[in-house]
């Protein structure tokens, strides 16, 4: 897909506040500082679109973009990070868990991996709950600068030994710009 337009729609921290499910949505998860919010800028070609941080768990919303007029990226908040209170991050897990599994319109999941650490436990839960839910789901391997070479293949192969059902992985950069071209052409097809 090309994105000629993308612009901030709205924040929302609760499910009773979610906007009216107009246009097909591409949803986008990952662990807290995963790379998230630099990814969707990287990808829109608009640096201040999502908030970046170098403090991890800051995103505590579900952020919407509108892309093209025609679709929604959407942000989800963060989720693993070991840092903040029980009740809280419990919190989190059941707004984005109960958006995953409860939102019509959700054409593709987009899972979030930090290439260096591909096999956390809260990663493994994540796909477990996305492939129970029979959701489609791609995988971007974000970092992927900052990987030696010899740690390249085995990021890959340690996603691929527990993401059978992916759609695809993309290896990402958002600093070399590595991926996008890949992340959306796969995009396209579910955006249409
Ligand atoms: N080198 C490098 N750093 C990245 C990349 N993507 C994100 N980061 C850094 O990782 C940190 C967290 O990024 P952010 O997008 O805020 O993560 P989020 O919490 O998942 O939204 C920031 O300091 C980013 O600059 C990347 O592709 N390469
Ligand atoms: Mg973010």
């Amino acid at each position: 897909m090309k994105i000629r337009n993308a612009k901030f729609y709205k924040s929302v921290s609760a499910l009773d506040q979610l906007p009216e499910e107009q246009f097909p949505e591409i949803v986008f998860v990952g662990r807290s500082n995963v790379g998230k919010s630099t990814l969707l800028n990287s990808l829109t070609g608009k640096k201040g679109l999502a908030k970046t941080s170098s403090t991890p768990g800051k995103t505590q919303l579900i952020n919407y973009f509108v892309i093209n007029d025609t679709c929604y990226f959407v942000d989800l908040p963060g989720y693993g990070y070991a840092k903040v209170g029980k009740g809280q991050k419990q919190e989190w897990g059941k707004l984005l868990g109960d958006y995953v599994r409860t939102r019509d319109r959700i054409a593709l999941v987009v899972m979030l991996i930090d290439s260096r650490h591909p096999d956390m436990e809260s990663d493994r839960h994540m796909m477990e709950f996305l492939q129970y839910y029979d959701r489609s789901f791609g995988i971007a391997l974000t970092k992927y600068d900052k990987l030696k070479q010899k740690d390249k293949a085995r990021a890959g192969h340690a996603v691929k030994s527990y993401s059978f059902k992916s759609k695809f992985i993309v290896n990402y950069s958002a600093l070399s710009g590595q991926g996008k071209d890949e992340l959306l052409e796969q995009l396209a097809m579910y955006t249409g």
